[in-house]
């Protein structure tokens, strides 16, 4: 029988002779909460009492090793023994501690193998310091012990970035001492074996020094000071890590000091809203239950969107029938989806090896007849409700029964297109955002309709193609369109009130937007909203403020933006700088309308933009076109470039408070009582003094 002593029931200890193995064992990610902790400090306390075992190896059952610190204890109460306090006991062993890691090693996972005495990769292992993605940073020595083995420019870089490092790239830098396969149980006793014969050496990180890099240190500080001054954990990043020079009982010191400052921040609570929220949108149970098969998917239209949709699924191994109307049509979308391939082989996303492989599995086809055998096809051509009608009623004689229909639409009905087939049934809207091979959100619109195991698959495939899929509810413009038509208009109001363009997108930049709305409209080319302002001119509200005269004038002008070189920016010379005639044409619309400008300060700017948006995420959320605040959190985190530490506009709101929110509203509703609305769900909170999250 073996030798096994249960220290508590994540925490094992295995005797082989003079060899302990010590087992974590805490599914899903081996995370380590309290228990672990006390656990491993408890079994390496007894080995060293006992002083039986010549040599003690960690190891992690299941799928992965130790994802890093328990993410569910942050920002509670925290409870003893720390994980730091926990690594020294680890690394002051008498007993010579050694690691065996396979999967993932992150956070804590990592800086536990580095406070061991040598560490073994299993093939495979990836291991990385995330915790500037939480807020945070490597708060249990990380910031200590990898530049001491790997150098200060490698620290900085794993903990500044976040990213998953190889494991031979974790071999050549010194953070694994040796690469083997098996399974981690065996290799972790193999291993033992080697530190007892004298094969595999051991040593104390922090015995080690951190060779000298001052001039690493100096630049990275000053490049954070420039880019992300806003941002408060990479600073402390840089300073904790230059104290990895001093010895280990104060260097660890400034690095717990810091990773408490960063704990107590919002972003911390922002970009962990962020980590569980990407999670919680497909943990519903329309995302659950049977799915349909998805081995070959059709996509209908090779523009930019067609394209990249047909990228995105290539790219996740599943082969793509693309169906144009006409040749040129056709080679325009096999010339795009090659350059986006060889794109994914440039930024190492694919290898390169694999290319031709990849873009093999693409058959191009003018005929809509070749979609008969395909498990879904996605249809991606202009948003006019009469063509969509056209090709549903076609697929749905030419695809074999069960073959699911889905339309890329951003904002047509998806019962209307649906009525158009025998099989409503199987219809559904999968919304992507362009480039579609690289943004991530994927709204899944439920049609009235949509059988629940289509449901699924769409949340199936939302998965296979390592997108973020969000539940949405039909209504023009879905989630996240719906929420930009409301909130967009704020910008052009502050313009026509007195704002500069560029005023505008600074204060938005500051906020922490990669770009302020007129930078995006002109990436995304102004010619767009003016067809739709143009195409929705009848329905407009006579009661609404007309938001689009000066964009229109632009327009009028064919100045579209980046593609034309000119819009609200000027493109001639590397970065933009405003338009002059922008300035002028602001100047004469304000004449014509007879608005005498007035001076916005930034924050004031921010408010304005951020309570429109929170307005209508809040009915968006009320009538159930989103089915909880998170999911409108993501959408605007993955597919709008919100910025990931405020958590998302309804995580924001929270921290606002309905109340203040409320009050902002009315007061906004004395200059534009149509504009500015109380949502009754915004109303009801703050009386209650409830908060979105208590809906999540
Ligand atoms: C840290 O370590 C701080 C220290 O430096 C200092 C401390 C003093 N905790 O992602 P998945 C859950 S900060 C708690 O779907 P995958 C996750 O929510 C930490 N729970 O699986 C999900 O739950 P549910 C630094 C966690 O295979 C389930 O596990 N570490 C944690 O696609 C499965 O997760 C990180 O930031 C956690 N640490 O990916 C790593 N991690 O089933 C974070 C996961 O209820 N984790 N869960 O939805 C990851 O990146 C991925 O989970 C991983 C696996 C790559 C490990």
């Amino acid at each position: 029988m073996a030798d096994i002593h249960q220290v508590n029931d994540l925490i094992s200890i295995e005797r082989e002779g003079d060899i302990a193995l010590i087992c974590i064992d805490n599914p899903p990610v081996n995370a380590t909460g309290q228990p672990v902790r006390e656990g491993l400090q408890q079994a390496i306390e007894k080995l060293n009492a006992e002083g039986n075992a010549k040599v003690a190896a960690i190891y992690a059952a299941g799928r992965t090793f130790v994802a890093g610190a328990d993410i569910k204890e942050f920002g509670k109460p925290p409870k003893v023994p720390a994980l730091p306090d926990v690594f020294n006991v680890i690394e002051d062993s008498t007993v010579p501690v050694i690691c065996v890691m396979h999967g993932t090693a992150l956070g804590g996972g990592l800086e536990l193998g580095l406070s061991c005495h040598a560490r073994i990769g299993i093939e495979g292992l990836r291991v990385g310091l995330p915790e500037i993605n939480l807020g945070l940073l490597p708060g249990a020595g990380g910031t200590q012990r990898v530049p001491r083995l790997a150098g200060i420019p490698m620290a900085l870089d794993m903990s500044l970035s976040g990213r998953m490092v190889d494991a031979k790239e974790a071999l050549e830098k010194g953070l694994i001492d040796r690469l083997d396969q098996g399974d981690p149980r065996d290799v972790a006793l193999k291993a033992a074996q080697d530190v007892l014969d004298g094969t595999l050496q051991t040593r104390r990180t922090c015995d080690l020094e951190t060779p000298k890099d001052d001039t690493a240190l100096d630049e990275t500080a000053a490049m954070l000071r420039k880019k992300q001054a806003h941002m408060f954990s990479p600073h402390k990043i840089v300073e904790a890590v230059r104290a990895s020079y001093l010895p280990r009982a104060e260097g660890l010191a400034i690095e717990r000091q810091a990773f408490i400052d960063s704990m107590d921040t919002p972003q911390r609570a922002g970009m962990i809203h962020a980590f569980f929220g990407e999670r919680a949108v497909s943990n519903i149970p329309e995302a659950k239950g049977d799915t349909r098969p998805l081995d070959r998917i059709g996509v209908i239209g090779g523009g930019t969107m067609g394209s990249g949709i047909a990228t995105s699924c290539l790219l996740a191994g599943i082969p793509v029938t693309l169906v144009e109307v006409a040749q040129d049509g056709l080679d325009r979308g096999i010339a795009t989806i090659t350059k986006n391939i060889d794109g994914a082989v440039s930024r190492g996303k694919l290898a390169g090896d694999k290319r031709d492989a990849v873009l093999g599995m693409l058959t191009p086809t003018l005929a809509m007849e070749d979609l008969a055998d395909v498990d879904l096809v996605i249809e991606a051509v202009f948003e006019q409700m009469d063509v969509k009608r056209d090709i549903f009623g076609k697929l749905d004689s030419i695809c074999k029964p069960g073959a699911i229909l889905a339309s890329n639409t951003s904002y047509l009905d998806i019962n209307e297109i649906a009525a158009c087939t025998k099989r409503p049934a199987d219809v559904l809207g999968l919304h992507f955002f362009s480039p579609a091979h690289v943004m991530r959100l994927l709204e899944i619109v439920q049609g009235a309709e949509t059988a629940p195991d289509v449901l699924a698959t769409g949340f199936a495939l939302a998965k296979k193609l390592k997108k973020v899929g969000v539940l949405a509810q039909v209504c023009d413009g879905f989630i996240g369109n719906r929420i930009l038509a409301h909130y967009s208009k704020v910008a052009s109001y502050l313009v026509l009130d007195g704002a500069s363009p560029q005023q505008v997108d600074d204060a938005l930049e500051g906020f922490g937007f990669a770009m302020g709305p007129h930078k995006v409209g002109d990436l995304a080319g102004l010619d767009i909203g003016w067809m739709t302002r143009k195409r929705k001119a009848d329905d407009r509200d006579p009661a609404e403020r007309y938001a689009g005269d000066v964009a229109d004038r632009i327009c009028e002008n064919g100045w579209f933006g980046r593609k034309t070189g000119k819009g609200y920016y000027l493109y001639d010379s590397g970065a933009p700088v405003p338009n002059p005639e922008v300035a002028t044409i602001i100047d004469e619309v304000r004449a014509d309308k007879g608005i005498t400008p007035r001076t916005f300060a930034d924050e004031d700017i921010i408010d304005r933009y951020m309570t429109a948006m929170i307005s209508e995420a809040a009915r968006v959320v009320e009538d159930g076109t989103a089915k909880r605040p998170v999911d409108v959190d993501m959408v605007f985190l993955f597919g709008y470039g919100f910025p990931r530490f405020r958590g998302g506009p309804l995580h924001y709101a929270d921290s606002i408070g309905a109340a203040e929110l409320v009050a902002r509203i009315e007061a906004y509703a004395k200059e534009d009582p149509h504009y500015w609305q109380v949502p009754p769900i915004l109303a009801r909170m703050a009386k209650d003094g409830s908060t979105f999250a208590d809906l999540n």
